[in-house]
Protein backbone atom coordinates (compact mmCIF):
# COMPACT_ATOMS: atom_id res chain seq x y z
CA UNK A 1 0.00 0.00 0.00
CA UNK A 2 2.95 2.66 -0.23
CA UNK A 3 3.28 4.93 -3.65
CA UNK A 4 3.21 8.56 -4.46
CA UNK A 5 0.90 9.89 -1.72
CA UNK A 6 2.54 7.88 0.85
CA UNK A 7 2.68 9.62 4.48
CA UNK A 8 3.22 7.89 6.92
CA UNK A 9 4.00 9.31 10.30
CA UNK A 10 4.01 8.92 13.82
CA UNK A 11 1.57 10.29 16.35
CA UNK A 12 1.57 10.81 20.32
CA UNK A 13 -1.94 8.90 21.84
CA UNK A 14 -2.54 9.00 25.23
CA UNK A 15 -5.01 7.19 27.46
CA UNK A 16 -5.80 10.14 29.89
CA UNK A 17 -6.26 8.94 33.48
CA UNK A 18 -9.81 8.71 33.35
CA UNK A 19 -9.96 5.97 30.91
CA UNK A 20 -7.20 4.54 32.64
CA UNK A 21 -9.38 4.39 36.06
CA UNK A 22 -12.59 2.75 34.07
CA UNK A 23 -10.46 -0.18 32.34
CA UNK A 24 -10.87 1.79 28.82
CA UNK A 25 -7.42 1.04 27.66
CA UNK A 26 -8.09 -2.12 25.62
CA UNK A 27 -10.80 -0.17 23.96
CA UNK A 28 -9.06 2.88 22.83
CA UNK A 29 -6.35 0.81 21.25
CA UNK A 30 -8.85 -1.89 20.10
CA UNK A 31 -9.93 1.09 17.77
CA UNK A 32 -6.65 2.33 16.88
CA UNK A 33 -5.35 -1.24 15.89
CA UNK A 34 -9.06 -1.40 14.24
CA UNK A 35 -8.22 1.94 12.05
CA UNK A 36 -5.27 -0.06 10.65
CA UNK A 37 -2.28 2.05 12.79
CA UNK A 38 0.77 0.17 14.40
CA UNK A 39 1.77 0.21 18.14
CA UNK A 40 4.95 1.21 17.88
CA UNK A 41 5.94 2.04 21.64
CA UNK A 42 3.46 1.26 25.20
CA UNK A 43 4.22 2.84 28.54
CA UNK A 44 1.76 2.48 31.83
CA UNK A 45 3.01 5.44 33.87
CA UNK A 46 2.33 8.29 35.86
CA UNK A 47 3.21 11.57 34.44
CA UNK A 48 5.37 14.02 36.49
CA UNK A 49 4.39 17.90 36.50
CA UNK A 50 7.62 18.54 35.19
CA UNK A 51 6.61 16.46 31.78
CA UNK A 52 3.18 17.85 31.67
CA UNK A 53 4.11 21.20 31.90
CA UNK A 54 6.45 20.68 28.72
CA UNK A 55 3.66 19.07 27.09
CA UNK A 56 1.06 21.70 27.65
CA UNK A 57 3.61 24.58 27.49
CA UNK A 58 0.76 26.04 25.01
CA UNK A 59 -2.15 25.93 27.11
CA UNK A 60 0.18 27.46 30.85
CA UNK A 61 -2.13 30.90 31.84
CA UNK A 62 -5.30 29.43 30.61
CA UNK A 63 -8.35 28.93 33.70
CA UNK A 64 -8.13 25.19 32.89
CA UNK A 65 -4.02 24.55 32.75
CA UNK A 66 -3.74 23.74 36.75
CA UNK A 67 -7.07 21.54 36.96
CA UNK A 68 -5.42 19.88 33.46
CA UNK A 69 -2.01 19.27 35.06
CA UNK A 70 -3.42 17.85 38.40
CA UNK A 71 -5.83 15.59 36.65
CA UNK A 72 -3.00 14.24 34.28
CA UNK A 73 -0.49 13.78 36.93
CA UNK A 74 -3.40 12.28 39.38
CA UNK A 75 -2.61 8.20 38.37
CA UNK A 76 -1.36 6.18 35.17
CA UNK A 77 -1.77 6.81 31.80
CA UNK A 78 -1.15 5.19 28.95
CA UNK A 79 1.11 6.59 26.36
CA UNK A 80 1.71 5.16 23.08
CA UNK A 81 3.55 5.45 19.80
CA UNK A 82 1.31 5.21 17.04
CA UNK A 83 2.45 5.08 13.32
CA UNK A 84 -0.04 4.80 10.13
CA UNK A 85 -0.37 6.88 6.83
CA UNK A 86 -1.85 9.98 7.98
CA UNK A 87 -2.14 9.07 11.60
CA UNK A 88 -2.11 12.00 13.40
CA UNK A 89 -5.15 13.83 11.32
CA UNK A 90 -6.69 10.28 11.75
CA UNK A 91 -6.51 9.73 15.75
CA UNK A 92 -8.15 12.85 16.08
CA UNK A 93 -11.11 11.98 13.94
CA UNK A 94 -11.42 8.72 16.17
CA UNK A 95 -10.85 10.78 18.76
CA UNK A 96 -13.29 13.33 18.48
CA UNK A 97 -14.34 16.84 19.79
CA UNK A 98 -12.83 18.04 23.26
CA UNK A 99 -16.06 18.18 24.97
CA UNK A 100 -17.31 14.78 25.11
CA UNK A 101 -21.14 15.53 24.99
CA UNK A 102 -20.91 17.37 21.67
CA UNK A 103 -18.35 14.70 20.76
CA UNK A 104 -19.85 12.81 17.29
CA UNK A 105 -21.01 9.39 17.98
CA UNK A 106 -18.90 7.18 16.75
CA UNK A 107 -15.72 8.86 17.79
CA UNK A 108 -14.22 8.01 21.63
CA UNK A 109 -15.03 10.86 23.64
CA UNK A 110 -18.69 10.53 21.47
CA UNK A 111 -19.00 7.15 22.52
CA UNK A 112 -17.37 6.67 25.89
CA UNK A 113 -16.53 10.21 27.14
CA UNK A 114 -19.11 11.55 30.58
CA UNK A 115 -19.19 15.23 31.07
CA UNK A 116 -18.76 15.70 34.90
CA UNK A 117 -19.44 18.86 34.73
CA UNK A 118 -15.93 19.87 36.38
CA UNK A 119 -13.16 22.60 35.56
CA UNK A 120 -11.49 20.53 33.23
CA UNK A 121 -12.45 17.76 30.56
CA UNK A 122 -11.68 14.41 31.33
CA UNK A 123 -12.25 13.20 27.67
CA UNK A 124 -10.63 9.97 28.39
CA UNK A 125 -7.60 10.34 25.24
CA UNK A 126 -4.94 12.76 23.91
CA UNK A 127 -4.04 12.60 20.03
CA UNK A 128 -0.78 15.13 19.12
CA UNK A 129 -2.58 17.84 16.91
CA UNK A 130 0.09 18.52 14.22
CA UNK A 131 2.91 16.66 13.03
CA UNK A 132 5.39 19.51 13.91
CA UNK A 133 3.15 18.81 18.12
CA UNK A 134 3.73 15.16 17.60
CA UNK A 135 7.48 15.15 16.97
CA UNK A 136 7.92 17.26 19.81
CA UNK A 137 5.47 15.23 22.02
CA UNK A 138 7.33 11.99 21.55
CA UNK A 139 10.52 13.42 21.83
CA UNK A 140 9.39 14.23 25.45
CA UNK A 141 7.77 11.15 26.07
CA UNK A 142 9.72 8.70 24.46
CA UNK A 143 13.02 10.30 23.89
CA UNK A 144 15.00 7.22 23.46
CA UNK A 145 13.01 6.34 20.38
P1 LIG B 1 -5.85 16.90 23.65
O1 LIG B 1 -4.78 17.95 23.49
O2 LIG B 1 -5.90 16.31 25.02
O3 LIG B 1 -5.84 15.86 22.57
O4 LIG B 1 -7.27 17.59 23.50
P2 LIG B 1 -7.71 18.73 22.53
O5 LIG B 1 -6.63 19.06 21.57
O6 LIG B 1 -9.03 18.31 22.03
O7 LIG B 1 -7.90 19.92 23.54
P3 LIG B 1 -6.94 21.14 23.90
O8 LIG B 1 -7.63 22.39 23.54
O9 LIG B 1 -5.54 20.92 23.39
O10 LIG B 1 -6.91 21.04 25.48
C1 LIG B 1 -6.10 20.09 26.11
C2 LIG B 1 -6.91 19.37 27.17
O11 LIG B 1 -7.24 20.29 28.22
C3 LIG B 1 -8.50 19.94 28.75
N1 LIG B 1 -9.43 21.06 28.59
N2 LIG B 1 -10.41 21.30 29.41
N3 LIG B 1 -12.50 24.24 29.34
C4 LIG B 1 -12.17 23.01 29.65
O12 LIG B 1 -12.78 22.39 30.49
C5 LIG B 1 -11.02 22.40 28.97
N4 LIG B 1 -10.43 22.85 27.88
C6 LIG B 1 -9.41 21.99 27.63
C7 LIG B 1 -8.99 18.71 28.03
O13 LIG B 1 -8.55 17.57 28.75
C8 LIG B 1 -8.25 18.82 26.71
O14 LIG B 1 -8.17 17.57 26.08
MG1 LIG C 1 -4.54 19.61 22.18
Amino acid sequence: QEGPGEQVERTLVLVKPDGVARGLVGEVLRRVEAKGYRLVALDLRTPTRDLLSRHYAEHEGKPFYEPLVAFMSSGPVVAAVVEGQRCVEGFRSLAGATEPTTAAPGTIRGDLGRDWGLAVQQNLVHGSDSPGSADRELALWFPSL
